[in-house]
């Protein structure tokens, strides 16, 4: 359902627009924020000097770390008393970043939000089941307000508590639900658990982010629950879900909403732009927002954008799915490896369940690198339980091959019984690192 005449408009009126939007962002933060004024001051830049879109590269970027050094309110461009609400992502270490949102910015937030659900099959009248964390977790709330503002009846579960999830799902029968990939799952085998095939609810569509997935974990997700599952991107520090989000009619590549956030891809080595197709990290330059405006924000997400039409009929830029965060990326003896490529190997294992865990130790002087992974019950009973048994030393040579052959590095594959690793309610940890651990005792 197209729900606004601006996502089918031509590339010209959309650029026409984000120029606008763009000077009176750069205007907003220059006479408003001493940080951005700072910076734009020492590349002797006026807002004025920001006269077409390439300008946009006149501009300074923002990073994480300006986030965590303005903490909590250093960036704000209006008066804490004019926000109504604050929210904050989970920093790995330390302080989280907090964003906050003036009563336009929610308001815009929620028609944004809105129009995602609806491009991913979402229908007013709908019932929509949303598992993603409610609290300073921007999942929870902006779905929340997006589905009211389309005119859904929704429900607030949140993550957790998965045998009530399940009940919920049966009794109010809802047609989307929304949650990360990793807990989705879940409660689809906990469903298996209770006797309840997952094939046969109400669900028809699946709004799933917050995390990077593979394409194999929507076919498994898409098998498992009988829906269509469509990707949802976002990030608390450039608004919350909702920047972008697949179509359910060609699942292929995310639409951004352009007339809110400007979009750029760069070599995050060089910081220069890479040409559409090509995979670099993703920038956004906020158009519309007000208690937070952020001026080409570096995700550290890596993906590509296309500026082809859609099958959909919307003209919308579109960006790849997130292969990962560069921080994620693990470097094996100088290659790159991103946890959704194992995954993406390891789901294609007929023997293998789709929970995982990268685990990473230091051997003397060495890294090593041991993918922690569950046989799935067929095969569990197949092999009568017995992990010793000599097809589980086979399987994990094979998958350590194919790792090999795919990922060009030298994984050690460790099989587990079903339900042997910890399952997430949120985003799951693909990556736990115990080098540091090691190196301390
Ligand atoms: O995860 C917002 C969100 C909520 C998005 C619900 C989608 C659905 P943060 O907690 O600030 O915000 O985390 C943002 O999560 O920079 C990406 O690394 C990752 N991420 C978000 N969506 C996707 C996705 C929310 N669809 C960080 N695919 C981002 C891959 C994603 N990674």
């Amino acid at each position: 359902m197209i729900l606004h005449d601006i996502e089918t408009s031509s590339r010209c009126e959309m650029e026409t627009l984000q120029l606008e939007r763009l000077c009176q962002t750069v205007k907003r933060v220059y006479e408003n924020v001493p940080f951005y004024r700072k910076k734009l001051t020492e590349l002797r830049v006026e807002p004025e000097q920001i006269r077409s879109l390439e300008d946009v590269r006149k501009l300074p970027f923002t990073t994480k770390k300006d986030l965590r050094d303005n903490y909590p309110f250093g960036l704000l461009a209006v008066d804490l008393k004019a926000c109504v609400r604050v929210h904050a992502s989970s920093g790995t270490s330390g302080k989280p970043t907090v964003v906050a949102y003036t009563k336009n910015d929610i308001n815009n937030w929620a028609n944004i939000v809105a129009r995602a659900i609806a491009i991913a099959g979402g229908e007013p009248g709908n019932v929509l089941h949303n598992a993603y964390g409610y609290g300073l977790f921007t999942g929870g709330l902006g779905l929340h307000y997006g589905s009211e503002r389309l005119g859904m009846v929704t429900v607030p579960v949140s993550g957790g508590n998965t045998d009530r999830q399940v009940m919920l799902i049966e009794d109010f029968q809802p047609d989307v639900i929304c949650g990360t990939p990793s807990y989705v799952l879940n409660i689809a085998e906990r469903m298996k658990e209770l006797g309840k095939d997952p094939r046969r609810t109400s669900l028809k569509y699946g709004i799933f982010g917050a995390e990077p997935w593979s394409e194999e974990m929507r076919r498994t997700l898409e098998q498992e629950l009988a829906i269509k599952a469509c990707d949802i991107y976002g990030l608390s520090e450039v608004i919350g879900p909702g920047v972008a989000i697949e179509c359910h009619e060609a699942q292929n590549g995310l639409h951004i909403a352009e007339d809110h956030f400007f979009v750029e891809v760069i070599n995050p080595h060089t910081l220069e732009p890479v040409a559409d197709g090509e995979e670099g990290e993703l920038v956004f330059t906020s158009l519309t927002k007000e208690a937070f405006p952020v001026i080409r924000y570096r995700t550290g997400d890596i993906a590509s954008i296309t500026r082809e039409p859609c099958k959909c009929g919307r003209t919308t830029t579109r960006m790849s799915r997130v292969k990962g965060r560069v921080d994620d990326m693990l470097i094996v003896r100088g290659v790159n490896v991103f946890p959704s490529e194992i995954e993406h190997c390891l789901l294609t294992v007929s023997e293998l369940a789709p929970h995982y865990q990268v685990h990473l130790f230091r051997k003397g002087t060495l890294d090593v690198v041991e993918l922690q992974v569950e046989v799935n019950e067929r095969f569990y009973q197949e092999i009568g339980g017995n992990l010793n048994d000599e097809r589980i030393g086979l399987l994990e040579k094979r998958v350590h091959h194919l790792l090999k052959n795919y990922c060009l590095v030298s994984i050690d594959v460790k099989v587990h019984a079903p339900k042997a690793l910890p399952r997430s309610e949120g985003k799951a940890i693909r990556v736990v690192d115990y080098r540091k651990e090691k190196a301390t005792l």
